[in-house]
């Protein structure tokens, strides 16, 4: 790019892969992932491409998935091949396993090229973080962290969080982990229950009878004994229906704040599953593009190595708002938006049934009934602030 010179600033990049947008899960299911051409088209279309560098990123090798998975759970998953459309929901398959198949994890055709994908980008992310090339690592496509070591879960087969963070493991000494997806982020959880080198902190949903997982209680912090050097290392913050903007920003900044404080990590790791904005389908939150962007505008100005994946997410054109919206913060150009939505296809077909003139920061949803007392949220930082007192860098 001779002549193009860049405000100086973080250096950002930005990890995709095409071909994992094509993929479907099946007509009916909420996980579409062509929110990713939906995002990365508005992305482009701001011209914020000029301040990133752009990566295609490749797909993650067998080893590389290894790194977290079992490999009789990967070689199932790179064998097994996709149900009868529509499968019988009385009669499951019955050489099916590691909960595969089925309406939330469905086996489509091309499933295990699509998994790789996801890890490969959330992969290629990390070692641009470790080779000190990047300040700020961006890959929408991951985030997916239900997967468990031997078991697919939630619209997530492989957690490509679990590999992006065992790779920034290799070059720094403590990774902190936040998931501002609307579901708890057990998979991620889980994982790290045992070691003192990665805390994680999941923001969402919780109501065990009605809401999945049903984990992520506020006293839900990993299993507990002094032989564990993992223990108090799994924050929880167990929300209700509504939360809006201001409580979230407070809450985030409260909880957040004190982890960095005790924990000091040496990089963070942000899962920005957008379906805790409001109007998502599968979502609760009241939650705008401004709040949601508030908690990746507060991780950069740490101003240590940041990764930031997708996750959840199930009304496309938000999703597409969102992760744009964050990408401009990532690039330090969110003042200079143009808050428009560029008129020009494909939005003029993705926003029709909008305004005429659809904007990133518009009011989204039909604001749900907030059910979060201030009481409550105080109890949370309180036990959080608990929590800490085990911790130390
Ligand atoms: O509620 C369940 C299971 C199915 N029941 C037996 C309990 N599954 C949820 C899964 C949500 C996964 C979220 C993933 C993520 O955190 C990360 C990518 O965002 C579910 C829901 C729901 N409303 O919670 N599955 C479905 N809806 C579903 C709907 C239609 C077709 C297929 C699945
Ligand atoms: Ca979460
Ligand atoms: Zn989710």
């Amino acid at each position: 790019e001779a002549g193009v010179t860049r405000p100086k600033g973080y250096n950002v990049s930005f990890h995709c892969n095409p071909d994992m947008e094509k993929h479907h899960f099946g007509q009916t299911h909420p996980m579409k992932p062509w929110r990713l051409t939906l995002s990365k088209s508005l992305i482009y279309s701001y011209g914020m491409s000029f301040a990133m560098d752009n990566y295609i990123s490749r797909a993650a090798t067998y080893e590389e998935l290894a790194s977290f998975h079992a490999t009789d759970y990967l070689d199932f998953l790179g064998t097994v091949l996709p149900e009868p459309v529509p499968f019988d929901v009385e009669n499951p398959n019955p050489d099916l396993k590691f909960n595969l198949g089925g309406s939330d994890c469905p086996l489509f055709e091309g499933l295990y090229d699509y998994c790789s994908m996801s890890a490969g980008g959330a992969l290629d992310a990390a070692r641009k973080l470790c080779t000190k090339q990047s300040d700020i690592a961006i890959a929408w496509g991951g985030g997916l962290h239900h997967a468990k070591k031997s078991e697919a879960s939630g619209f997530c087969y492989i957690n490509d969080i679990v590999i992006a963070i065992l790779q920034l493991l290799r070059c720094y000494p403590r990774v902190l982990y936040i998931d501002i997806d609307v579901h708890h982020g057990d998979g991620v959880e889980e994982a790290f229950f045992s070691t003192d080198r990665v805390m994680t902190v999941s923001f969402h949903k919780y109501d065990p009878q009605n809401f999945f997982p049903g984990t992520g209680a506020l006293d839900d912090n990993g299993p507990q004994s002094e032989h564990n050097p993992g223990s108090h290392h799994a924050i929880n913050v167990p929300l209700n229906d509504g939360i809006t903007d201001e409580q979230y920003d407070w809450l985030f900044n409260s909880v957040i704040g004190k982890c960095i404080e005790k924990f000091r990590p040496s990089a963070i790791a942000l899962q920005c599953g957008a379906d805790s904005l409001a109007g998502d389908r599968l979502g609760r939150f009241n939650l705008q593009v401004q709040g949601h962007g508030a908690c990746v505008d507060f991780c950069k100005r740490v101003g240590i190595p940041l990764i930031l994946f997708g996750g959840g997410g199930y009304t496309p054109r938000n999703v597409a708002r969102a992760w744009t919206y964050e990408t401009s913060i990532a690039i330090d150009h969110q003042d200079k938006l143009n808050h428009m939505i560029p008129t020009h296809t494909p939005w003029r077909d993705h926003f029709r049934h909008e305004t005429l003139f659809p904007t990133l920061e518009q009011i989204l949803g039909e604001p749900r009934q907030n059910r979060n007392t201030q009481k409550k949220l105080q109890d949370i930082v309180q036990h959080v602030t608990e929590q800490l007192r085990f911790v130390q860098a």
